[in-house]
């Protein structure tokens, strides 16, 4: 068995010598493969899948570490400008299949795992995802990193690393539960812990002013300090030699360096530190698009920003000691969203307070190094901190925010110095950094997007439409002061992840076709396949990979459902996070809608109707109550749907659970429709639908975020887009109570709302929510969507029975996405706002 082909393999392979990207000869993948297996986990031949994982992975490591070793030496010694990309979320995902592809070492581990009786593929399966993000803002930060070492570009992610990821969902009776992510048990061979990088952190306190050779200075003596330990995620460029990094904070107690609280018998004390430290660096905040509230969210903030920006300055110092002017030539930090922002008064502290710049100075130096990306319009979900929580946890940086204020609102008055008093003091409170909470007069607030704006260099928005919403909208009365600041940076994905190596057959025929791979890094070249939409031998081989990938989908609802589905019908998939204003709920009531017209029809009718799978998956937060009901509506409509002899050859829907980077890589190859339809102005943009474009699937969507670019590449012709403009929704809202409700929809709520999918009692509130005025008014507006999207679903079943139409179409898709890679999008940020150049060490 695998055992005698284990042995004969490592046998064979000791007499051959293999040579790495790295340079530096190396046992053979077989043999090293065994000597991990043998030596870090004490294993003797026989191995599962997962062991063989664990085996390969360890090999891999050591060829990225060669490579990130050779970068960082190249790096050291060339001393370019760096940017730091700093962000609460790194959603990686999995790493063995990314690294050995990136690296070029594909054939040779798989040749190697081959000869022992192993297939890659379900090996690199054993693997658990890196879930260190919610969705779409954590998953960018992750293909920011493969471009940007792809690009050459001198730069790291900093970050923190959960112990506990994104939790795990799981269904019980049709509901949401959810599991701890215990993801770091087996080890990860993905890191390195640097045991000599690490720096204290501290909390609550007092500030005081003291007298220091006749200078007054400001010292803050924090009541609790923690220790952020280092651990490097080193990341493999493509086709090039670059390894660059993802550095993660972990929280430790201080406690383990000084020993003198066991010595003095205070033993439980000690314990309790422990665990108050490591709380912080604990777990993932799991809420998408929304700010949470908690104070321990804002130490996880601080945390992993103080760790950073004293990392990043102690590095500057041991080369260009105190000359901090220059830190803007050498370094520069983009804060994902406003999770970081605590680093303008932390960049400003350090170099006040530790270094003793006076505060112009280090103003001017903060305002260049700091740039913001802001990822979300709703205004509810723009991050403030009361500042009473602030003031007690960060003493020091209440007081540098407040100094800032009062700096910017005294610039302001003179700004707009031509004004009557008291519209100008109508514009300086509304563009305070410190104000009242709305809600509560009595309270006061911090408000993060605009220290960041202030603080910031340029802010950008992540798709052309979210930009101009940025500056028309949420922050008009920056964007007024500053026009120049402000940019767009349409989002991008790694073409590697999401098209080269998830869809390794489509790869293939496409480099076939254009006869180059340059495409995986240039994918302006796709539009060569322009040619080929509606030739018909291409469509044939086209439509050959769409069905392989079909076929593997359909053994994993098989799976998971225990049903085996009919690999014939259209694949409808819609997966993102459980949100209102990503609207599942309305693809869920046309659903329901096909439902009842299928039950309707005479058999010679239901011949010739287009059958459908249909999938939604995606995960809600655990305290948004109404998100777990629309998944609870999901499957409570699936388990009817699915058992109905009349029409389930027509008809399925599953919600697969657990949604995450790795099911969404087996998922979106086997797409041939995905559904985008946020309310029209609510989706800042959206990168699943880049992933699907790239995979030859075509889109249903409103004209919102990135749809609308990726309409305009694709040929707005080649996309259902249904719905009403972000420009109408302000008065389609007002409007509301007056609007007329289709029949259809009427019917649909009555039918929900009668218990024709059980759970009565727990649907109600659904119901209520697009429908009673007091309850929600349907703010996202389905109701007013709802006809057009039923009429765009019959368009979709028009163009799917014209299989050369559909296939020329889905090539059309492939052909337009070269924009949304996420090398367009980074060499836009390192031109455009980081200024920051390749710098290749030799291969
Ligand atoms: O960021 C993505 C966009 O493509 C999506 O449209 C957008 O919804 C997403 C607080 C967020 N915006 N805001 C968040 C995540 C976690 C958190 O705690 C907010 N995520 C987005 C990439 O630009």
């Amino acid at each position: 068995g695998r055992r005698a082909l284990h042995v004969a393999a490592v046998a064979e392979a000791e007499k051959t010598a293999a040579t790495t990207r790295g340079g530096a000869a190396s046992v053979p993948a077989p043999v090293d493969i065994a000597n991990k297996l043998r030596y870090l986990f004490g294993r003797n031949g026989d191995y599962t899948n997962a062991d063989a994982y664990h085996g390969t992975a360890w090999s891999v490591r050591e060829k990225l570490i060669d490579s990130f070793n050779k970068t960082h030496e190249h790096w050291r010694k060339e001393d370019p400008k760096f940017i730091y990309y700093l962000s609460a979320e790194f959603l990686m995902g999995r790493s063995l299949t990314n690294t050995v592809y990136n690296l070029g070492l594909q054939g040779e581990y798989a040749d190697a795992l081959n000869q022992m009786g192993y297939e890659m593929e379900k090996v690199a399966d054993a693997e658990r995802d890196a879930a260190l993000g919610n969705g779409g803002l954590g998953r960018l930060a992750a293909c920011f990193l493969d471009s940007m070492a792809t690009l050459d570009l001198p730069g790291w992610g900093y970050g923190i690393r959960y112990k506990y990821g994104m939790f795990k969902q799981a269904l019980k009776n049709g509901y949401q539960i959810e599991q701890p992510d215990i993801w770091l048990t087996s080890g990860n061979p993905w890191e390195v812990r640097r045991d000599d990088v690490k720096f204290e952190v501290g909390f609550g306190g007092r500030v005081e002013r003291r007298k220091v050779n006749g200078k007054e200075v400001t010292v803050w003596t924090p009541s609790e300090k923690v220790i952020a330990q280092a651990y490097d995620n080193p990341i493999p460029g493509f086709d090039t030699p670059t390894t660059s990094n993802l550095r993660l904070w972990d929280a430790m107690p201080l406690t383990e360096f000084d020993l003198g609280a066991f010595n003095a018998g205070d033993y439980d004390r000690a314990m309790l530190d422990r665990e108050r430290a490591e709380a912080i660096s604990a777990v993932l905040y799991p809420n998408d698009s929304t700010p949470e509230g908690k104070e321990l969210r804002l130490k996880q903030q601080y945390f992993f920003v103080c760790a950073s920006l004293q990392d990043v300055l102690s590095r500057f110092k041991a080369v260009h000691g105190t000359a901090f002017e220059s830190l803007p030539d050498k370094a520069c930090f983009q804060l994902n969203d406003t999770h970081p922002t605590i680093a303008v008064a932390e960049l400003m502290r350090l170099l006040v307070d530790v270094e003793g710049l006076d505060w112009d100075q280090a103003w001017t130096i903060t305002t260049k190094c700091l740039n913001y990306t802001n990822h979300t319009v709703m205004p509810e979900a723009l991050e403030k901190w009361p500042v009473k929580v602030m003031a007690k946890m960060l003493p020091r940086h209440m007081e540098i925010i407040e100094v800032i204020n009062e700096g910017w609102t005294r610039w302001l008055a003179g700004h707009l110095g031509d004004l009557k008093s008291e519209e100008r003091a109508k514009r300086i409170a509304a563009m305070s950094i410190i104000h009242e909470n709305p809600w509560n007069k009595e309270e006061m607030l911090v408000n993060m997007a605009y220290l960041a704006v202030v603080g910031s260099s340029a802010v950008n928005g992540v798709a052309a439409i979210h930009s101009n919403i940025v500056k028309d909208e949420i922050l008009n009365d920056f964007y007024q002061i500053f026009p120049s600041k402000f940019q767009n940076k349409t989002n991008g994905v790694t073409p590697r992840r999401w098209l080269a190596w998830c869809n390794p057959e489509l790869a293939a025929l496409i480099t076939d076709t254009l006869g180059t791979s340059e495409w995986i890094n240039d994918t302006e070249k796709l539009a060569g396949l322009r040619a080929y939409a509606s030739d018909k031998s291409f469509q044939a081989k086209w439509s050959a990979v769409k069905k392989a990938k079909k076929a593997k989908l359909a053994a994993l609802i098989k799976k998971i459902h225990g049903d085996d589905v009919n690999q014939e019908a259209l694949f409808d998939i819609q997966i993102k996070r459980i949100h209102e204003y990503k609207r599942q709920y309305l693809n869920v009531l046309s659903i329901i809608w096909r439902y009842k017209q299928l039950k309707k029809m005479s058999p010679e009718e239901r011949r010739k109707a287009v059958p459908r799978v249909c999938v939604i998956g995606g995960k809600a937060a655990s305290a948004y109550d109404m998100a777990k009901r629309i998944i609870r509506l999901v499957t409570a409509v699936g388990d009817v749907i699915n058992r109905d002899p009349d029409t389930k050859d027509l008809l399925r829907l599953y919600f697969l659970p657990d949604y995450n980077v790795s099911l969404a890589e087996t998922i979106i190859p086997a797409a041939e429709l995905s559904q985008h339809i946020s309310t029209a102005g609510t989706e800042a943009s959206g990168t699943s639908n880049m992933k699907f474009q790239m995979n030859g699937c075509l889109i249903i969507g409103t004209w919102d975020g990135a749809n609308i670019e990726i309409a305009e590449e694709t040929g707005v012709d080649n996309v259902f887009v249904f719905g009403v403009r972000a420009e109408e929704i302000n008065q389609l809202r007002k409007e509301r109570k007056n609007f007329k409700t289709d029949p259809r929809w009427d019917e649909l709520m009555r039918d929900i709302e009668g218990g024709m999918f059980g759970d009565k009692d727990y649907f109600k509130p659904l119901v209520d929510s697009v429908n009673n005025m007091k309850v929600g008014n349907d703010w996202f507006l389905l109701a007013n969507d709802f006809a057009a999207y039923l009429e765009a679903q019959e368009e979709v079943d028009a163009c799917y029975k014209d299989q050369a139409e559909w296939l020329r179409r889905s090539i059309m898709y492939t052909a337009g996405s070269g924009k949304f890679s996420s090398d367009r999008t980074i060499r836009e940020y390192a031109e455009d706002i980081w200024h920051v150049k390749p710098s290749r060490p030799s291969a």
